[in-house]
């Protein structure tokens, strides 16, 4: 019995041993596996950290905390010669929203994205126009957004609404058929004020007088990557007068007699019209590109090519000139802003292409942007790093990739890919 109780112990102790033996191994086996698959990821990522150390940005040290950021990088650490440089070197030029009340959390948005991205280290000043009074609370944000100075103006009602001269029953008439085609915006008579105010009177705006540059930005919009450079110094150093992210085709019954205005434009002054060094071809050709034939069909020669002008960067003594003045004051007299749609994308994408050298109009391919429903992305893997990008290329809501996009067309008739014109 004794030994029968001594051999049962032995076998218990052994059992019990070996549970723990097996215990023990199982938890120290796991957490080997777990340090050595920990190891692995740490010399990955230590790998990948610094493969990228030429492309990283090396001024992380130098950011300028402010209000409109969220930089950690504390104030000790300011480089403040760094800071001084970008402000001292600033070109003459404003960020420019019209925008109402109500846009205010989009308008921040905005602010904070192009802040973040640009701004912040050069502090250019905002303006901001409404053709209401700005209300208190409008006012006190943007401002505590804005790393510059701010502005705010009131549009006159000149300038924004519907002339005496627009016939009323041939303008409600348009609107109706236009909601009945189901075209966008086509039965709203602010969106009208709006495009026939951003075509001809922005620019007039006193508080503008100052300004020879500016850059539209608008509510909800998202500025994908760092910005490498300074545009408005692009645009001076390069002799630029205007700049865009994004081309496309305009809904044509929203344009549908504007040719004919800008045929009658060219018959009138035709010296302001130099079809050897303008983009004429880009608004005007519609044949194939590569495989591609264009997806929109138009009834005029206009091939319905427009740069996408809730972005653009413009030299403000383009639209004060002589030539788009009476460009502008010939269409105006057509009343096509109201008795159908016309968007000041077109008017402006015509002029730019019609009364500037192509080698005036730049396109800033490296700025990644998003406006509803449409964004930009740089191609290359190299600058979406370097840039901290927030962008796929390669997802449907960048334009560039599709067929409704004008790019191609601007790299085969504009300026920068010059290779394509012998294509
Ligand atoms: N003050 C003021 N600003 C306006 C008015 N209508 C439009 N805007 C501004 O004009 C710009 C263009 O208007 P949007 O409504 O964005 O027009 P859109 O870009 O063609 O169309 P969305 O797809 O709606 O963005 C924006 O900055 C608007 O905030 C208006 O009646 N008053
Ligand atoms: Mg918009």
């Amino acid at each position: 019995m004794k030994r029968g109780v001594v051999i049962g112990g032995i076998v218990s102790f052994t059992f019990l041993c070996g549970y723990f033996f097996f215990l023990a191994h199982a938890i120290i086996s796991t957490f080997l596996r777990h340090r050595f698959s920990e190891q692995t990821y740490f010399e990955a990522s230590h790998r990948l950290l610094h493969k990228f150390d030429s492309v990283r940005r090396s001024n992380i040290s130098v950011g300028l905390p402010k209000l409109s950021t969220n930089t950690y990088v504390d104030d000790n650490e300011r480089d403040v010669a760094r800071d001084s440089l970008f402000l001292d070197s600033r070109e003459n030029a404003t960020l420019l929203m019209l925008v109402r009340n109500w846009e205010l959390p989009g308008a921040l948005s905005s602010m904070r994205s192009l802040e973040d991205r640009f701004n912040k280290r050069y502090r250019y000043d905002w303006t901001f126009l409404n053709d209401v009074p700005f209300d208190d609370e409008f006012i006190e944000a943007t401002s505590a957004m804005a790393s510059g100075k701010t502005a705010y103006g009131l549009i006159p009602s000149t300038d924004w609404d519907r002339p005496s001269t627009i016939n009323e029953t041939e303008f409600e008439a348009g609107l109706q058929l236009m909601r009945e085609k189901g075209v966008l915006y086509g039965g709203s008579k602010s969106y009208r004020n709006m495009c026939r105010f951003n075509s001809g009177f922005f620019y007039k705006q006193q508080l503008l007088d100052q300004y020879q540059y500016y850059f539209r930005v608008e509510p909800d919009v998202q500025y994908y990557c760092d910005f490498p450079y300074d545009p408005f110094k692009v645009m001076r150093e390069k002799h630029k007068k205007y700049g865009f992210v994004i081309a496309m085709y305009e809904y044509e019954d929203t344009v549908t007699t504007l040719w004919d205005a800008v045929e009658e434009f060219m018959a009138d002054y035709p010296e302001m019209v130099d079809t050897k060094t303008n983009s004429y071809d880009f608004i005007t050709d519609d044949g194939m590109i590569g495989k591609d034939m264009p997806v929109i069909q138009s009834n005029s020669m206009y091939n319905l090519c427009h740069f996408w002008s809730n972005f653009e960067i413009g030299d403000l003594s383009f639209f004060r000139s002589e030539p788009y003045q009476k460009y502008f004051e010939l269409l105006e007299s057509k009343g096509g802003f109201y008795y159908e749609r016309w968007g000041d994308a077109p008017v402006h994408s015509i002029a730019v292409a019609l009364l500037l050298q192509q080698d005036e109009v730049i396109h800033f391919d490296e700025l990644g942007y998003y406006h509803v429903p449409f964004g930009t992305c740089p191609t290359a893997y190299n600058l979406r790093l370097q840039q901290r990008c927030v962008c796929n290329p390669n997802l449907d809501q960048n334009i560039d990739i599709k067929p409704h996009s004008c790019l191609t067309r601007w790299w085969k008739h504009g300026s920068g890919k010059y290779f394509m014109k012998h294509a």
